[in-house]
């Protein structure tokens, strides 16, 4: 495995590191080669990918991977992994609401756990648990509801009671006599944590290996449409001609649709994220209170990673605020009081484009040839490889994976949403 990139679908071929490698450059004097290369931008591609996040690598991967499509370029306005895909909580899991999302998360689990394998890069997945808590009777009734239809998809959850929480937490206080009883949780056992830039670097690197172009630092700033049909886009670099471009934009997905004459129903918001000082290991599962609008994890490095509640209003701003973190540290303190004196290193934040039913937007547009893939909200990380591989496949064969056909953007004047916003980590 170690010196094959990727064997998927035939399309596999020689990885340029190796074990070899790793004592050629590790211990020898060679310099490491480049894991992704820049190139000159070339005046047309067969498919042109906006955003160079998890979602657009991943799409630009599978084209290459799966369906031998490698005249792909992918296009980011900063470095690759700058916007969502660097600033989120890197929390994986599959126990949602609807049966189309817990089928679509589950599938994306699974990607992710042979990731590693089929990149040849250590994404570094640990599937340490998740655990929803439940401080009311309301949200026991959805912790079931939830566990109902993961079970019925086949997916590993369970509602377990205090003294199970116990076991799995001990340092966490389960008694009646706390002002946020727990009366119980969702647990997940599949669910865990990730290196958000290993993924966006393993796919960079897979992508580049099979022939993608990545440009970074070019900024789109216009989408060529002619006779209803998308002919390319215009950068701050010089304009490309291509019969496909696909957003995979998250913050400015609105902006980019635009370009295309596209209306999106997406609001956007910022959802701020905090990191500590590392500290022994103590915590395995990741926890996530909706009461307490909070979670956090605690990485492989020790520091605890922390996210609250989506800013209460529409903004571009990725910066901390004071609000947030005293308002964190109010509702950690409630579940962990243990942790009064561990120190917050860092706080940032990452742009949420939200959609009325808190599910993406998925597939094709009014506009020949000009894809979406956006309208993640507070659940983009999760589903790059999903997004990626059924994105692509809609791509190569014009023909919408059964996966994806509840997301696309017709279902807003059907009226046919997928309401997930029941399955959140995150306070709304
Ligand atoms: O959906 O698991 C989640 C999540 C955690 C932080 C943001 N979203």
């Amino acid at each position: 495995m170690l010196s094959r990139l990727s064997s998927r679908n035939g399309h596999g071929m020689r990885a340029r590191y190796s074990a070899f490698n790793l004592v050629r450059y590790g211990i020898g004097s060679g310099e490491w080669p480049r894991a992704w290369r820049d190139h000159e931008m070339k005046a047309s591609y067969d498919v042109i990918i906006v955003g160079g996040g998890v979602h657009g690598l991943a799409v630009a991967y599978y084209l290459a991977a799966d369906h031998g499509i490698t005249n792909v370029a992918v296009l980011d306005k900063g470095y690759i992994g700058s916007g969502g895909s660097g600033r989120n909580t890197a929390i994986i899991r599959s126990n949602y609401l609807t049966p189309e999302g817990v089928r679509f998360y589950d599938r994306s689990v699974k990607l992710y756990e042979r990731l590693a394998g089929e990149l040849n890069f250590n994404v570094m997945f640990s599937q340490r648990g998740h655990l929803t808590l439940a401080h009311s009777d309301s949200s026991l009734r959805t912790m079931h509801w939830r566990a109902e239809v993961n079970k019925l998809e086949g997916i590993d959850s369970e509602v377990i009671g205090p003294q199970e929480i116990k076991a799995l937490v001990p340092f966490m206080d389960t008694s009646e006599s706390t002002r946020y009883p727990i009366l119980g949780a969702l647990y997940h056992p599949p669910g865990g944590i990730i290196r958000h830039d290993a993924v966006v670097w393993g796919y960079a690197r897979a992508a580049d290996a099979l022939g993608v172009h990545i440009h970074q630092n070019t900024e789109v700033t216009g989408i060529d449409v002619s006779g209803g049909r998308v002919a390319g886009v215009r950068t701050d670099r010089g304009s490309i001609a291509a019969p496909v471009v696909v957003n995979c934009t998250a913050g400015w997905s609105t902006l980019i649709s635009d370009m295309a004459g596209v209306d999106m129903p997406v609001t956007t918001s910022p959802l701020q994220a905090a990191v500590t000082e590392p500290v022994r290991p103590f915590l395995r599962p990741v926890i996530v209170s909706g009461t307490l609008h909070i979670y956090v994890s605690q990485t492989d490095r020790g520091e605890l990673v922390f996210g609250a509640s989506v800013d209460p209003f529409p903004s571009y701003s990725m910066r901390g605020s004071l609000e947030f973190t005293e308002e964190l540290a109010g509702h950690i303190l409630e579940l962990m009081p243990s942790l009064s004196s561990v120190r917050v290193l860092r706080q940032w934040a990452g742009l949420c484009d939200m959609t009325p039913d808190y599910s993406p937007i998925m597939g094709v547009t009014p506009v020949e040839g000009f894809y979406v893939d956006v309208g993640w909200g507070t659940y983009g990380f999760k589903a790059g490889p999903v997004a990626g591989e059924t994105m692509a496949q809609l791509i190569a064969t014009q023909k919408t994976p059964e996966l994806i056909t509840a997301f696309g953007l017709e279902r807003f004047s059907r009226g046919a949403l997928v309401g997930e916003k029941g399955a959140a980590s995150v306070g709304h």
